[in-house]
């Protein structure tokens, strides 16, 4: 019995970002131009040097299975798998109930590989993590169970796992999404230890606690609610604190970056992080390639307007088969095969790619999902109450375009 297992939960429905999620899984959401929300876990395990991985998948998974098909089929030497595994039924006629029996349903995976250490990953999160120091410290206190934490306001309190430790790293308390009085960190009552929903395991434990777990009619088989409290008690579950997660190369002021992206205002803001001067979520480390699928696109070319002096983007992140032609594009994200068209403005928006804006618009605080025609003069963003009135638009004001949408034609 040696080495490590990883399996990445990929199979959350993602309501709170519908409408991105009506068609494929959170994990598969076009995310920075040119990245899906998977490949951020998944280059944290790369990077790890790890590469023994099971996509776990349930919901709308072909766009993800496309994905990883594409963009992450790694294999031909022992243990170099990313092997997605779509939920079989191996248990009886019944989807996961929850995410510790996506687990239990696979056990046969586990049981195959025989590992002494299995990480469980959540596959919906923006961040860099070198995992091999969290195994590390895992090893180190001799652990059943490592978790993966970091501060977070107590507002916030309700979405997160939330979690109690002592001075030597020991949990001491775990309540998933407390619905009142959240325990905040001593000495700072702002923020709570929130779990990153990322597991270290020992093998054997993992197997002895899903079994138990799987017997009991009461339990809802989720980590949260129900592993991390029967686990804990017993006194050897340790908490990895995220903030001592060291990589090379990286600047100071990204330090313990990580963003759940579950909502259309958190996808919103995650993505304009990437375009700060200087960012807080760097995708320009060399030291931590940030691998994707690349389809056969040319380079993005801008296209310049003589009489509007425009045909740039300033402030963006512009993917490659672009075409800016007139138009000015700023603090934008623009994927791949986007064409903009002249005396058109795109301000503050994601656009996530194989998109024809037409001439004579503007937009601002947008997300425009994949293959979307707008038409010319097409204003959005600027009137609120219009927009309400014409398209889904967040809590904090950013106009929704669907997939598919065809924006402005009568
Ligand atoms: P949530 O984010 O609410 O809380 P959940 O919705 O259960 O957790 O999703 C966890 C991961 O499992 C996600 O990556 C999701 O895609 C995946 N998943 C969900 N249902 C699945 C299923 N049926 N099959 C396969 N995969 C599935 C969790 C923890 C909290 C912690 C937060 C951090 O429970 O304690 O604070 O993550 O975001
Ligand atoms: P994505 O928008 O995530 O890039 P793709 O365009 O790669 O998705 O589509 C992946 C697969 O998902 C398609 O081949 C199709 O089977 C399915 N799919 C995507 N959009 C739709 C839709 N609107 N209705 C039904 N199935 C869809």
């Amino acid at each position: 019995m040696s080495g490590i297992l990883s399996m990445i939960l990929a199979g959350g429905e993602g309501t709170r970002l519908f409408p991105f999620t009506s068609n494929r899984a959170k994990p598969a959401v076009p995310f920075g131009g040119s990245y899906r929300i998977i490949d951020f876990v998944l280059n944290n395990f790369v990077n790890s040097d790890l590469h023994s991985i099971f996509v776990l998948t349930q919901f709308k998974s072909h766009s993800l299975m496309k994905h990883l098909s594409q963009a992450w089929r790694i294999s031909g030497l022992t243990g170099y798998f990313i092997d997605p595994i779509p939920a079989q039924m191996r248990m009886g006629k019944h989807w996961y109930k929850g995410t510790c029996d996506a687990i239990y349903q696979n056990l046969n995976l586990i049981d195959d590989y025989d590992p002494e250490v299995v990480c469980v990953f959540g596959g919906d999160h923006i961040y860099k993590m070198e995992i091999r120091q969290m195994i590390d410290f895992h090893k180190n206190k001799g652990a059943e169970l490592t978790v993966a934490a970091i501060p977070v306001p107590v507002e916030m309190a309700g979405q997160f796992g939330v979690i109690e430790v002592d001075e030597n790293g020991k949990m001491i308390g775990f309540e998933e999404k407390p619905k009142q009085n959240p325990k905040t960190i001593p000495n700072r009552p702002t923020h709570v230890m929130a779990s990153m929903g990322n597991y270290v395991f020992d093998a054997d434990a993992m197997v002895n606690y899903l079994q138990i777990d799987a017997e009991d009619d009461d339990s809802i088989h989720d980590f949260g609610y129900n592993i991390l409290p029967m686990m804990f008690p017993n006194g050897n579950v340790y908490v990895y604190d995220f903030s001592t997660n060291v990589i090379m190369g990286e600047p100071a002021n990204s330090k313990g970056y990580w963003r759940d992206v579950g909502t259309v205002d958190a996808y919103y803001e995650a993505n304009m992080d990437l375009i700060a001067a200087t960012p807080s979520f760097d995708l320009y480390n060399r030291h931590w390639p940030l691998r994707s699928y690349s389809p056969a696109v040319p380079p993005a070319k801008f296209v310049h307007n003589q009489e509007e002096r425009t045909g740039h983007a300033i402030n963006s992140a512009v993917s490659s088969g672009c075409i800016i032609s007139g138009a000015l594009v700023n603090k934008s994200i623009l994927g791949y095969r986007v064409h903009v068209h002249s005396r058109t403005s795109i301000e503050q928006s994601v656009i996530m790619g194989n998109t024809d804006i037409g001439p004579d618009c503007r937009i601002r605080r947008a997300i425009i999902d994949k293959d979307v025609m707008v038409a010319p003069g097409t204003i959005i963003g600027e009137n609120p109450e219009l927009d309400r009135q014409r398209f889904q638009v967040s809590e904090g004001g950013v106009v929704v375009i669907p997939k598919g949408a065809r924006v402005g034609f009568v």
